[in-house]
């Protein structure tokens, strides 16, 4: 007998998706033949309808309409992004946190600043010092030790009722979060395997975990994630506070680097705009150009 019922696809391996069905079980599925002639994949993530067969198996029988498609992992109806980073150990890199911000900004996502080791000595001014600027832009931002019990139940309500995606370097603490989401959780914490295992595999593998009441996945390829796609042009736009300087710029076409006069230049000679934000910008604009020029 056929049962139909409502889930979703929580891990994908080799033609094999495993929904959570709203019954609380898990069904090791295929999907429907019709998908692959429509050039439609699966994804984690999805909303699906199966239709099971007996207690462990199904198949896929529809899809529902992606909200949003997160990419590398792959990853659909996706709520918000954690980018997470340590304030020590290692060293907080605010060239590595701008770029990942604005990788977040490319796909359009709602994120969190959570930033940990906060129980370290020195690590709360580390983060005092940077706050303001993120500030200001309207980001949230919090400092998290589950080690020492800092941040926790902010962590806990930014959770709630959400599919959320972790994104960030090995070593800063994402498993340890995912671990305090989901207590049990079969992931490895301070583990090098990550490393080990660097290749296609650790790269687009997501499995999404059931929090109490929302979904979290690890996202280890995130950080690997390129602006490839994208004009230097454009990125602009993915840095608030040079978008915001950058539209006063009287310069055509101008990527905000050389320019005497330039709007974006004289916002961060007069200090209204970080110099570590602008240096930011302007290293990851190199590193798309960099890209562009190999293309051709
Ligand atoms: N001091 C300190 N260490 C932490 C904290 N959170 C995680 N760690 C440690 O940092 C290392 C990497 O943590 P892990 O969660 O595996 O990071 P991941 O590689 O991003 O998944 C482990 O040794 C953790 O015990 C924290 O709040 N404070
Ligand atoms: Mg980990
Ligand atoms: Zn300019």
């Amino acid at each position: 007998m056929r049962i139909r019922m409502r889930g979703k696809i929580v891990r994908a391996v080799s033609g094999f998706y495993y929904v959570q069905t709203d019954a609380g079980t898990t069904l090791q599925c295929r999907a429907r033949g019709i998908f692959k002639k429509r050039g439609i994949k699966p994804l984690v993530g999805d909303q699906v309808d199966v239709e099971a067969q007996g207690t462990q198996e199904g198949v896929i029988v529809e899809i529902a309409p992606r909200v949003n498609k997160l990419e590398r992992p792959s990853i659909a109806n996706v709520d918000q992004v954690f980018v997470v980073l340590s304030l020590l150990e290692p060293e907080l890199s605010l060239y590595q946190l701008d770029k990942m911000i604005a990788m977040v900004e490319e796909q359009n996502l709602p994120l969190l600043l959570v930033l940990t080791k906060a129980e370290l000595p020195g690590a709360i001014e580390v983060f005092q010092r940077i706050e303001p600027i993120y500030r200001a832009m309207q980001y949230e931002l919090i400092a998290l030790s589950l080690r020492a019990g800092i941040g926790n139940d902010t962590l806990a309500a930014r959770l709630k009722n959400k599919t959320t995606v972790l994104a960030g370097l090995s070593g800063v603490g994402k498993s340890t979060i995912l671990r305090f989401a989901v207590p049990g959780a079969d992931v490895a914490v301070g583990s090098i395997s990550e490393k080990g295992l660097r290749g296609k595999h650790t790269t687009t593998f997501v499995e999404l975990y059931q929090t109490e009441d929302g979904f979290i996945a690890d996202s280890p390829g995130f950080s690997q994630y390129s602006f490839e796609a994208l004009e230097p042009e454009q990125i602009q736009y993915l840095f608030r506070d040079i978008k915001a300087e950058a539209d006063q710029c009287v310069f055509r076409g101008c990527l905000h680097e050389t320019e005497d006069g330039c709007a974006v230049r004289r916002a961060r000679d007069e200090g209204r705009l970080a110099a570590t934000r602008y240096t930011s910008y302007r290293q990851v604009l190199h590193e798309v150009k960099d890209a562009k020029n190999r293309r051709y």
